[in-house]
């Protein structure tokens, strides 16, 4: 069987990445492959939102940049609730420089990613180097790095020779890269002739996920849970403004009512895929 048809306890298993193992058992243990984004600027609205539904969670992506009174109390506070709710921790920072650079603002700064991010992303641009500069930061920490193969965005230039060298450069750094931001299954992506796929088990996050609209004005696409998970074979589901609002979480009900339905659509789809 393929990753497409193996189960989430059973890629645990067998992945070497603990990162990747530890986001593969929350997935099964609490039945959930919904990752919710957390696009607020207002730290109490970013800790509401997040313990509202920690319990319908694997994973909890940041753009902790766009937190406006941020200080480190923040970090400890989503800690405590990653600990409470049993999730794991992504920063969305899409890395892009040259390997000194991205070293840097992995490890330091105000935000000292790695230090709390169980997973970052990075775009593939700048060649090999960015995954030799973030491993040496998040290799000893236990992290993971996700590629950006491609984007949910109209009009993306990740596409065709360059999502297939994104895949080609993770290939040649499982340790550390555990998969891609990508709109669909990346097994055996770019090989070449005479190269097998092996045991190759990519993670895939699929940001652009929404039940109510087909997109946001401004650029973003939204597929649903079901074509993301079953059709093209996608592990995680994020979500972001279909799980918040328009007015950042106000009522909690209303949150915990969406997470409450994304999780419910993306498992569903999943045992669909499994079965299949
Ligand atoms: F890499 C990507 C991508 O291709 N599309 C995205 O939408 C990342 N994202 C992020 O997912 C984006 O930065 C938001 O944080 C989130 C989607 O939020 P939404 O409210 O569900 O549209």
């Amino acid at each position: 069987a393929t990753s497409f048809t193996q189960t989430y306890a059973s890629r645990a298993e067998k992945h070497a990445n603990q990162a990747a193992r530890a986001l593969l058992e929350t997935i099964e243990r609490k039945r959930s492959n919904l990752c919710v984004s957390v696009d607020v600027t207002k730290q109490a609205d970013f800790l509401r939102i997040i313990d509202v539904v920690g319990p319908y969670i694997c994973l909890v992506k940041t753009h902790v940049d766009v937190i406006e009174d941020f200080d480190y109390s923040v970090i400890e506070r989503l800690q405590e609730l990653s600990t409470k709710h049993d999730f794991q921790i992504f920063e969305d920072r899409k890395f892009a420089d040259i390997g000194n650079t991205v070293a840097l603002q992995y490890s330091s700064g105000v935000h000292k990613i790695a230090h709390w991010s169980h997973l970052t992303n990075a775009h593939p641009v700048p060649g090999p180097s960015i995954i030799t500069g973030l491993a040496s930061v998040g290799l000893p920490l236990g992290r993971g790095l996700l590629l950006l193969a491609e984007m949910s965005t109209k009009g993306s230039l990740a596409t065709g020779a360059y999502t297939e060298e994104a895949v080609r450069m993770a290939r040649a750094s499982p340790d550390f890269v555990i998969g891609f931001i990508a709109q669909r299954r990346m097994d055996g992506v770019g090989l070449r002739e005479g190269e097998s796929a092996g045991d190759e088990d990519f993670l895939i996050l699929t940001p652009g996920v929404g039940l109510d609209t087909k997109g946001d004005g401004m650029g973003q696409q939204y597929r649903t849970p079901r074509q993301v998970v079953l059709e093209s074979g996608c592990d995680v589901i994020i979500v972001g403004r279909g799980i918040y609002g328009k007015d950042n979480g106000a009522n909690p009900d209303a949150v915990r009512a969406q997470a409450e339905r994304y999780r419910e659509e993306g498992w569903k789809a999943y045992q669909e895929r499994i079965a299949a």
